[in-house]
C-alpha cells in the first residue's frame, strides 16, 4: 500500500494506523499547491479532488477520505484491535468519534489556517473549537483512550488534530485530560515510527 501524504496534515491519521497495523507501506510526500507528488507525478490523476490522505491499495485502487482509509486499514488486521468488528454497536461508537472529529474539529480548523479570514471571525471559530474540545476533553476522563482502555484509529486521527491547535493559537492549557492523552499516545513506539517518517521528531 501507498500513503499519499503531507508533513503535518491530516494524513498523519492514517499514517499511525498502517504503523500500528504492521502493515507494510510506502508513504509519497504530495505538493498540495503544485499538485505533484515527490516522484514528479501528477496528484490529481491519483486523487482528482487534490487533498490529501488518499491510500493507494496494492490492486492499484484509490481509497480517499481519512474516516473511510483508516476503517479499512484497521479492518485489514482485526487483530490490531484499532477497530471493533463491523456491525457492532461499538463499531458504530467509533465512527461516531470518527465523524465528530472530522466535521466538528478537523473541518472548524480550515478558518484558522486561512490567511484570508479577518481576525474577528477567527476568534468565532476559536472560540466554537475550544467548546469542542472541552467535550472532548471531559469524555476522556478516567479513560485512556476514547473508547476506553485500548487505542483506536480514533485517537490516531484526536490526536493529529489537537497536534494544530498550538498552530493557530487555540488555547488548550485547561484540558487536562487531552494534555494526558497525547503525552498517553505519544508513548507510542509506532506513533513515533510515523512521526519521524515524516520528519516530524
Ligand atoms: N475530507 C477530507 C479532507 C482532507 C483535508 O482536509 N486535507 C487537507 C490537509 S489536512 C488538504 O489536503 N488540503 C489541501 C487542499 O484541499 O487542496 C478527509 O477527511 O480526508
Amino acid at each position: 500500500m501507498k500513503l499519499y501524504y503531507a508533513p503535518g496534515a491530516c494524513s498523519i491519521s492514517p499514517h499511525i494506523a498502517l504503523c500500528e497495523a504492521g502493515i507494510a507501506h510506502q508513504i509519497e510526500k504530495v505538493d498540495l499547491k503544485a499538485k505533484k507528488t515527490e516522484s514528479g507525478a501528477d496528484y490529481l490523476a491519483i486523487n482528482a479532488k487534490g487533498y490529501i490522505p488518499a491510500l493507494q491499495l496494492d490492486n492499484g485502487e484509490v481509497l480517499v477520505e481519512g474516516v473511510a482509509i483508516v476503517q479499512y486499514i484497521a479492518d485489514q488486521k482485526p487483530e490490531s484491535g484499532l477497530a471493533p468488528k463491523a456491525g457492532t454497536m461499538e463499531r458504530y461508537r467509533l465512527m461516531e468519534w470518527l465523524t465528530f472529529i472530522s466535521s466538528e474539529l478537523h473541518k472548524a480548523f480550515s478558518p484558522l489556517f486561512n490567511p484570508a479570514m479577518p481576525d474577528e471571525a477567527k476568534k468565532i471559530f476559536r472560540a466554537r473549537l475550544a467548546q469542542r474540545f472541552a467535550y472532548v476533553d471531559e469524555q476522556l476522563a478516567g479513560k485512556n483512550y476514547l473508547m476506553g482502555a485500548n487505542f483506536s484509529v480514533a485517537d490516531g486521527y484526536l490526536y493529529n488534530i489537537t497536534r494544530w491547535a498550538k498552530r493557530v493559537e487555540l488555547d488548550l492549557s485547561g484540558c487536562h485530560n487531552i494534555a494526558a492523552f497525547v503525552t498517553r499516545v505519544e508513548a507510542r513506539p509506532k506513533v513515533v515510527e510515523a512521526l519521524k517518517a515524516e520528519g516530524l521528531m
